[in-house]
């Protein structure tokens, strides 16, 4: 005592006061939310995926009047490139939430092959009744039972295969080539069905790859992935086979979100659907007529850039192969037997689902 002057303790007891008034006065949940929200992509910013997660994380801080900061760490730099841990990542609680492909999720969630099936989903169409249906539903259920909650469908597209070698028209054009894949088993078993030599490269190593031609080719849907990383710098031809199609789900660590109060679980759930809706319409730009197109400006008083993905690859030198519908046929003949294999894995029930809803 008789240190502190008599003034300085009773301004100290105000400010005190003063603080503790201010609590009282901020609303119950204000203190619980973390500073940072940790969510992991495979792709970096650049890239339409990439574009759809910052608008997601945006519209979180904007719906929740910035109370929810989500933190996109791109390139799976949570993980160190390992694309294929972020499920288990998220599950665990060790990374919050995801922006990400169903290849990278399938380490997890097995049903989520049922989109990498080759030769099967075929076209937008098919894609958006099954993720509306009944597949869909199964495969948030599916990921509940693995610690997650799914909130929307985004879309990294139909994968087309590209190499600096040769058209690609029949299955004896692959044979012997060298494909980068994701390290999925699913792709390694379909590459090797049709004789080429698939090699497993993380994203972040890939586009090395093709740079110092370690491989002679790679498949990745062409707006949003291949032409962002110049693709046509590396390979001269691309073969548009929609082999097979690459969704994109926003989640988030179940147990996490289930301790969010409902506004603010509504407000995320918005922003997914509403990010999604934009990073759909982003990969599917010149791909579907002008719907697309039209969603974009319309909705999201976005223009884009590169309006006609195939054209610009053309333009840029690109040999754009197109296949007829026996072409296709005869690449969906030679990887059927691959169905007897990965069904079971994916789930006879899910299979069923997902033709029913195609045929409705
Ligand atoms: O690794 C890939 O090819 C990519 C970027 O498409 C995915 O993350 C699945």
């Amino acid at each position: 005592m008789g240190i502190m002057g008599k003034s300085l303790k009773k301004s100290l007891i105000m400010t005190v006061s003063a603080f503790m008034m201010m609590m009282v006065a901020m609303p119950v949940n204000a203190g619980n939310y973390k500073k940072e929200y940790k969510m992991t992509l495979n792709v970096g910013p650049q890239f339409y995926w990439g574009m759809g997660a910052i608008k997601f994380c945006e519209l979180v801080k904007e719906k929740t009047n910035g109370q929810i900061n989500i933190k996109p760490y791109y390139g799976s730099a949570l993980l160190k490139g390992a694309q294929l841990k972020s499920p288990q990542m998220v599950a665990k609680g060790v990374i919050d939430c995801a922006y990400e492909s169903t290849i990278n999720s399938a380490s997890v969630i097995p049903e989520m092959n049922i989109f990498s099936l080759p030769f099967y989903i075929n076209n937008f169409e098919n894609l958006d009744k099954m993720e509306y249906g009944e597949t869909g539903k199964a495969i948030f259920a599916a990921m509940e039972k693995k610690g997650l909650i799914g909130l929307g469908w985004g879309e990294n597209g139909f994968r087309q295969v590209t190499n600096n070698k040769r058209p690609i028209r029949t299955p004896d054009d692959l044979k012997g080539l060298k494909i980068r894949v994701v390290g999925s088993p699913i792709f390694i078993d379909i590459y090797k069905q049709l004789g080429a030599d698939p090699v497993n490269m993380n994203w972040g190593d890939a586009v090395t790859g093709f740079q110092q031609g370690v491989v002679d080719g790679q498949e990745n849907p062409l707006p949003g992935v291949a032409i962002t990383v110049q693709i046509y710098q590396y390979h001269k031809y691309i073969t548009r086979w929609n082999y097979l199609v690459d969704p994109v789900i926003i989640y988030w660590n179940q147990k996490q979100f289930k301790a969010f109060p409902e506004d603010i679980q509504k407000a995320i759930r918005e922003a997914a659907v509403e990010s999604a809706r934009f990073e759909k319409a982003l990969n599917r730009a010149g791909l579907d007529g002008d719907i697309s197109l039209n969603i974009l400006k319309n909705e999201f008083n976005h223009e884009m850039k590169i309006p006609d993905p195939i054209k610009f690859a053309e333009s840029k030198g690109m040999v754009v192969t197109n296949l007829t519908e026996k072409e296709r046929q005869a690449f969906a003949d030679a990887t059927k037997s691959l169905y007897k294999k990965w069904i079971p894995k994916i789930g006879e029930d899910l299979y069923k689902k997902a033709n029913a809803d195609m045929d409705k």
